[in-house]
């Protein structure tokens, strides 16, 4: 027994010595590994207790303990000493300037532009009171055409001639007709309806939409956002108010609107709608030397007054010299469609709203070609 409380002993004077000549974090660790550790010095000496009669082993076993509990606090404190003198040394360096910005040390990405655009068209709405809702890409012909007043042999199916899925292709499951790819979000509105089951109903729907075009201007994928609004009461004039106060945030607070008619299966009335061209201000003609000043700016050549002496106006590419951009297509939602949503005609009006993403982002952000969306070429992407 004597012999083993002498290792005791030994073992917390060698602690004592060896702990305070610990210079860093790691000389400590390694210290309690070596003392304390399950393969350490203590475990050593406690196994040799296993030797000693039942009658002499409490004794050992205290002052153990003890020992244990004399490492366990120098090393303590010597972390504690060690955080000390790092904190010192840090008060008694150059100060750090807390208000200097954050490195970045991976490039922060961005969005594309047209989901930059679709997302600032759906902020808009979102503050006037609107959800964002979205549904299925691959959706069923009822939804498509049928609950929009777009029966099988109705012309408008032309103008949306579509992708449609092959019925072999499809699980099992009861469904009414065909499939297809979504022409317009427009189903999303009609699922919406049904889902809140009775006004108000005020929604936005951003999404991918298909068609069977291709050309300059057309890709058989392209973004929409439409938008609806229903309950009792709504007129044409809430239409054009939500559409003028839309137009002006998107694309300035100059912007103006004007509504010509049209014709929609799914509105009636339907209108489509004109903003004054964000480039040219609604001029439709824009100065030659725009580079040398703003354009109401009376340039060298303008002082001293009627010389005639500056350059004609251009015409302005944009609008093509109307002063004017049509942006939206829009409408007084048809009875019928408002009856296939489960909302009743005879209580209830509502407007409906459309508009291409592309066509709007080009507008705003000054983009001529439709294919730079779809090439993801950084060149283009990384301007956004
Ligand atoms: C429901 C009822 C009515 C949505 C509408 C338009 C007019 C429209 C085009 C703009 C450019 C499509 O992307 S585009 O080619 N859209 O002209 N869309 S009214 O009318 C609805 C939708 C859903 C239940």
């Amino acid at each position: 027994m004597a012999d083993l409380i002498g290792q005791l002993q030994s073992l917390a004077a060698t602690a004592r010595g060896a702990v305070a000549g610990a210079a860093d974090e790691r000389a400590i660790e390694e210290l309690r590994v070596r003392f304390l550790g399950k393969k350490g010095e203590l475990s050593a000496v406690l196994r040799g207790m296993g030797a000693l009669p039942a009658g002499e082993r409490p004794r050992v076993g205290e002052v153990a303990n003890r020992v244990r509990d004399e490492v366990e606090a120098l090393l303590g404190a010597a972390r504690a000493r060690l955080e000390e003198r790092k904190l010192e040394a840090e008060l008694a360096g150059p100060p750090i300037d807390v208000t200097l910005p954050g490195r970045r040390l991976v490039p922060r990405g961005h969005r594309h532009p047209l989901t930059r655009a679709a997302d600032e068209i759906t902020a808009i709405f979102s503050r006037l009171g609107y959800e964002v809702a979205s549904g299925p890409e691959i959706e069923l012909d009822w939804y498509n055409f049928e609950a929009l007043n777009i029966p099988a042999d109705h012309p408008a199916r032309d103008m949306q001639d579509t992708f449609y899925v092959e019925e072999g292709t499809l699980g099992p499951g009861p469904r009414r007709g065909g499939v297809l790819l979504r022409t317009h979000t427009s189903p999303v509105q009609i699922r919406t309806m049904k889902r809140l089951g009775k006004p108000p109903v005020r929604v936005v729907c951003p999404g991918r939409v298909y068609r069977s075009d291709y050309d300059q201007t057309h890709s058989p994928m392209f973004h929409q956002v439409e938008g609806l609004c229903v309950d009792e009461g709504i007129t044409f004039a809430d239409l054009k108010g939500t559409l003028a106060a839309f137009a002006r945030a998107f694309f300035g607070p100059a912007t103006r609107t004007r509504f010509r008619p049209s014709y929609f299966p799914f509105t009636e009335p339907s209108a489509e709608v004109d903003v004054s061209c964000s480039i040219c201000g609604g001029k439709g003609t824009l100065p030659r030397v725009r580079a040398q000043g703003r354009p109401d700016e009376a340039g060298p050549e303008r002082a001293g007054g009627s010389g005639g002496l500056h350059p004609p106006d251009v015409r302005c590419g944009t609008c093509k010299g109307t002063g004017w951009l049509e942006v939206l297509g829009a409408g007084m939602v048809h009875p019928r469609v408002l009856e296939n949503g489960g909302i009743d005609p005879a209580r209830c009006t509502g407007f409906a709203f459309g508009m291409g993403v592309e066509r709007m982002a080009m507008l705003k952000y000054g983009i001529d070609d439709l294919r730079l969306f779809f090439e993801n070429d950084l060149r283009f992407l990384e301007q956004f």
